[in-house]
């Protein structure tokens, strides 16, 4: 099939990239990481650029609705958390279902489809449901393993329902997955330390904005610091948000030294006794290499004043960059080390089985997704709901 061929031949490929990866220390070695970091750190694309533009000099328009609605719903969201109440739970799936909106009508339609075209579950099946989840960027591997799960519990089981597969399939994919949701380590000790990493655009500013306002309202104390100290308009950007969630932002001019703004951020959370500290990073630097150096460097002034921090180095990664997103986290594990992934910008693609892939692909738990541009639309990951929503009907 010619579809596999290809998606194995890039597969190929890749894994030749990893390994060529390891010695980094002569200088073609060096140019040659360069240029392949260069590959998925691309230059920030004009129509971001101009939202980011916009972002700064109009926050209200940009991204937030009106607080009082914020409020409403962060409270909403806030009982469910408690298991207070039934409705409330459901208020939540409403909304995390709505943000998968694209991907479900790509997957969870198609393969509805499929099943209600009264086929036999015969080999034949199986290969468009492969095809069915390649398309949607869960990755040939993950495609083949879920394919095969299925394959095996129908032959054991002796079914021949295609309206049992749909189960069958959530069941699969929750379990590759790794079933379980996984929390941000938050310390006992403070403050704890959440660096955040990614590429340029992925959403690690508006995720920290995010994440700043949640713990705000679960009334613990944030500072954040400005760490991508590249370009004038990050910090900015980082401000404005830092204004609108109220909490303090430590900054130093446009270009001065990263490892500074951290080392001063510290001593800040620690003189304020803050629960959290949040570090944003740049997303891109004149030199591509420069930027895995200079998040090293972050790192290490973090460990030498807190030795057990960060607590958190969460790698952002744009769901809407398909395959290039697992690139993108084995070079940053590689050169930063990864705790914890957060796949952002899940409303905005139909290729959200991405999520599956890179959960199941490295090892490394995504731990919170974004499904929309509002403070409230971050949310902690579960693999058991995001397979229930994937075939939720409208
Ligand atoms: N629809 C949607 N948009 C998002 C989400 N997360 C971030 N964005 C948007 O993505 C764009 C880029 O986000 P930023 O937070 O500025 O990205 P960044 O990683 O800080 O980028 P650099 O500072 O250039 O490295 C902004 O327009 C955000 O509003 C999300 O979950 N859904
Ligand atoms: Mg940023």
């Amino acid at each position: 099939m010619a579809l596999f061929d290809k998606f194995k031949k890039k597969r190929e490929n890749h894994q030749t990239e990893d390994m060529n990866q390891k010695n980094l220390t002569s200088p073609e070695a060096e140019a040659a990481e360069e240029e392949k970091i260069s590959a998925v750190v691309d230059p920030l694309p004009p129509e971001i650029m101009e939202i980011e533009e916009e972002a700064i000099a109009n926050p209200a328009d940009h991204d937030m609705s009106d607080t009082e609605t914020e409020e409403n719903q962060l409270q909403t969201e806030n009982e469910a958390e408690d298991g207070k109440t039934e409705k409330s739970k459901k208020g939540i799936f409403e909304r995390f279902k709505l943000g998968l909106s694209k991907t479900r009508q790509n997957i969870g339609g198609k393969i509805d489809t499929l099943i209600k075209s009264n086929r036999k579950l015969d080999e034949e099946f199986f290969e468009e449901l492969e095809e069915i989840l390649i398309q949607a960027d869960v990755g040939m591997e993950t495609s083949l393993a879920l394919v095969d799960k299925i394959r095996t519990t129908v032959k054991k089981q002796k079914l021949n329902d295609p309206l049992q597969v749909t189960e069958l399939l959530q069941d699969a994919i929750a379990e590759v997955m790794g079933t379980e949701q996984v929390p941000l380590n938050i310390a006992a000790e403070k403050p704890s330390i959440i660096l955040v990493v990614g590429v340029n655009g992925a959403g690690k500013t508006t995720t920290i904005a995010k994440l700043a306002y949640k713990y705000k309202q679960a009334k613990k104390k944030v500072i954040l610091a400005a760490g991508d100290t590249f370009r004038a308009a990050a910090i900015d950007q980082l401000q404005i948000w830092a204004d609108r969630t109220g909490v303090e932002l430590i900054k130093h001019q446009e270009g001065s030294d990263p490892g500074a703004v951290v080392y001063d951020a510290i001593s800040a959370a620690r003189a304020r006794k803050a629960d959290l500290l949040i570090i944003d990073t740049a997303g891109r630097l004149q030199n591509k290499t420069n930027l895995m150096k200079e998040i090293s460097k972050i790192r290490k002034v973090i460990e030498k004043e807190i030795p057990s921090a960060p607590h958190e180095v969460l790698l952002v990664l744009d769901a809407t960059t398909g395959q290039n997103a697992i690139s993108q986290a084995r070079i940053f594990s590689e050169a930063t080390g990864v705790s914890g992934i957060v796949l952002t910008k899940l409303d905005g693609t139909a290729k959200g089985g991405i999520v599956i892939a890179v959960a199941r692909e490295l090892g490394i738990p995504v731990k919170l997704v974004g499904i929309g541009e509002g403070m409230e639309d971050l949310r902690e990951f579960s693999p058991e709901v995001f397979a229930q929503a994937l075939f939720a009907n409208d």
